[in-house]
Order: C-alpha cells, then structure tokens, then sequence
C-alpha cells in the first residue's frame, strides 16, 4: 500500500532526528541524556562556560542501575557537552533539568539560541517556576513535567537510576498552530524512563506539591526519614496540622484532591526509610526548594484570603535554624 507522506508525517521525521538539548546536568539532566544517548537518540547537555574544559566537549557518563532481580546494569554513553556560546545550531527540543529557583535565569541565557517552534519542557519539583517561565517566554510550547524517579550523581561521570518511576508531562501554555511532537519524540526516545501524557499537568503538579508541602519541611525540621512523620505521635501530630491547611487551601482554590492526607500517608509508607530532597538539601547546606514548595502554597493560600498559619510557622521554624529557603 501507498503511503502518502504528509507535512505532519516530514515534521515528525525531522523532529526525530533533532537533538534534544538538556539544560542543567545535575542527576535528573544526566539521568535522561544518558537514556536518549543510549536509545541512539542525538541529546547533549547545556552547562555552565566554566565548566567546559577547552580540549573536551564530549564526557563519558555511565548508567547504573538495580533491575528488579538485583542485578546491577551498566550502560556508557558518550554525552556531548555545549555551553550557551558554542550551541551552533537553534534549539527546536529543550529539556530543563535545573532547581527550581535556577530555572528562569538558565532560559533566560539560552532565548537567543531557541527556535521560534521550540518546545520547552520544565521537570522542576514544587510550582511557581513553571509559571514564571511561562509568562517570560509567552509564545513558546512550554511542557511541565511532575516525576516520581530518583536519580544521584555517584561522582560527575556516573548517574544512578535509584528510584524506577513515572513522569507525567502535559503542557501548560496555548499555543495555536504548531504541531506537538513532545510526546510522541518521547514516549519513543525515552525508552527506560516511563513518561506518560496528562492533559491536566497543572493538576498532578498539584497533587505532588500537596505531598511535598508536608513531608519535606517537616523532615528537615525533625531531621529525620519520610516514615517517621508516621509512625512518632508527635510528628504525626505535625504532619496532620499540615495536612489540614492543604486541605482547606484546595478547597479554597477550587482544586479537587481526593484525600490529601491518603496520599501524604502513602507517600510516608513507600518512601518509609527514605529521607526528603529537602532533608537531603539542608544536610549538604544547599538552597533548599521550599520557597517553590511552601512558598508556593502560602502565596496562593493569601490570593483566597487564607493565612497558612502551620505553614508559615513551618517556614519560619526552619529560617531560625539556618535552613537555606
Ligand atoms: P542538580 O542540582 O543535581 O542539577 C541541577 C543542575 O543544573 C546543576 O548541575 C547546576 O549546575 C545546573 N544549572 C543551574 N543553573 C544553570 C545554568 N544557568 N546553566 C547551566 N546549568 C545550570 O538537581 P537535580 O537533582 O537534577 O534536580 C533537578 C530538578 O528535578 C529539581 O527541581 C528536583 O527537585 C527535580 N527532581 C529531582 C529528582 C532526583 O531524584 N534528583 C527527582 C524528581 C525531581
Ligand atoms: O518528592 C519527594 C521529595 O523528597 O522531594 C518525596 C515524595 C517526599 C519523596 O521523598
């Protein structure tokens, strides 16, 4: 049978072979540019000019990962190297894989080197970056996506896939007349991480920092793992006031969550041994992503005429103790 090639078909193909840039090449950077080199995808990562030696542009980076039997997979790619200045080619694919509170200026850096029809997607935790981001590049597809992977560095030239989970992207702006390939390329290219689709991204990211606003500062004040919220009486005291507030605010915005406190528990038991990004933030005295998390929530729980009282104190108690926000 005769297959007529259509424009959609070409601009999918030409898609296909573009390289997806990936800018910040922290773990999370690493973690997927190691699985679209490996799924002989063109990805490189966009880092800092200081950090491109004169004499490489291309690093080796290893995969590791635990397969469900306990054996452990290696995989070693050649991962190409780019600062802002030696991009030689517009972005039409841009993956931003910073902290939250590095997201907008890292973009702003990069607009010269974009393509008009660039799509853009955002894997920060908590909200608000995503949103800033939004506003500055107002014409561009932008993407969010919410993640439940793991990944660390063991050291710059090995990435460790320690936690198998799910990313749900959708998009978060309107743009009229421009295919979306962002999908399709992914659910494709990405072929060891799961990506999945949601037509209500601003929903899951919702969902996620409704979790995270009381499990993660609560960790760090109490310095101690996600199951300990549950299982001490005076943390879990803590952690229902917070789960409370969450509560209400939803409520108050408009946004349904099913049981903020079913969800919060669940994640509390999964995760029971683990200890919180932001327990892992303040052990190794970085900035913390709380002001994308609480912050976040506090600031939309004033634009409905709610106070946040637990959260604030939350916020305030962690502030007294050096916490980074
Ligand atoms: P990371 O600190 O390991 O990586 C961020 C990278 O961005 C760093 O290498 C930093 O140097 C780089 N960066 C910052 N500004 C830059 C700029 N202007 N130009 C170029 N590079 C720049 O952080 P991560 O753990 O990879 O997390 C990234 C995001 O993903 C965070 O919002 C985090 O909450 C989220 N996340 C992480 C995990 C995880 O397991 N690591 C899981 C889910 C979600
Ligand atoms: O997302 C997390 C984080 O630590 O940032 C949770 C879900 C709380 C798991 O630790």
């Amino acid at each position: 049978m005769l297959h007529c090639s259509t424009n959609e078909d070409q601009l999918t193909t030409r898609h296909m072979n573009q390289t997806t840039y990936i800018l910040g090449a922290g773990s999370i950077g690493r973690l997927w540019a190691a699985y679209l080199l490996q799924a002989k995808q063109a990805a490189a990562c966009i880092v800092r000019p200081e950090r491109l030696t004169n004499n490489s542009n291309v690093t080796t980076l290893t995969l590791s990962k635990t397969q469900p039997d306990g054996k452990l997979v290696q995989y070693t790619v050649d991962l190409p190297l780019f600062s802002i200045d030696t991009i030689d080619q517009p972005i039409q694919r841009l993956i931003v894989t910073t902290k939250a509170k590095d997201a907008l200026t890292a973009l702003e850096g990069l607009r010269a080197k974009l393509a008009p029809n660039c799509e853009i997607l955002l894997l920060q935790n908590g909200m608000g970056s995503q949103q800033a981001v939004c506003a500055a590049f107002n014409g561009f597809a932008i993407w969010a996506g919410s993640s439940t992977d793991g990944a660390y560095l063991a050291d710059p030239f090995e990435v460790v896939h320690a936690g198998k989970g799910e990313t749900v992207i959708g998009q978060i702006n309107a743009i009229n007349d421009q295919v979306m390939l962002l999908p399709s390329f992914l659910s494709a290219s990405v072929l060891g991480l799961n990506v999945a689709e949601t037509k209500d991204i601003l929903d899951k990211l919702w969902q996620k920092l409704a979790v995270n606003c009381c499990i993660n500062g609560l960790t760090a004040l109490y310095d101690c793992t996600n199951g300990a919220l549950i299982q001490d009486e005076d943390k879990r005291q803590s952690l229902d006031e917070l789960i409370a507030e969450v509560d209400d605010i939803l409520q108050a915005l408009g946004i349904s969550e099913t049981s903020v406190k079913e969800c919060v528990y669940h994640v509390c038991r999964i995760t029971a041994n683990s200890y919180s990004s932001t327990h892992q933030d303040v052990k190794h005295h970085r900035i913390t992503e709380l002001a994308y998390m609480n912050g976040f929530l506090i600031q939309q729980a004033q634009q409905c005429g709610l106070t946040a009282p637990m959260h604030r104190q939350l916020m305030e108690q962690l502030q007294q103790r050096g916490v980074l926000i």
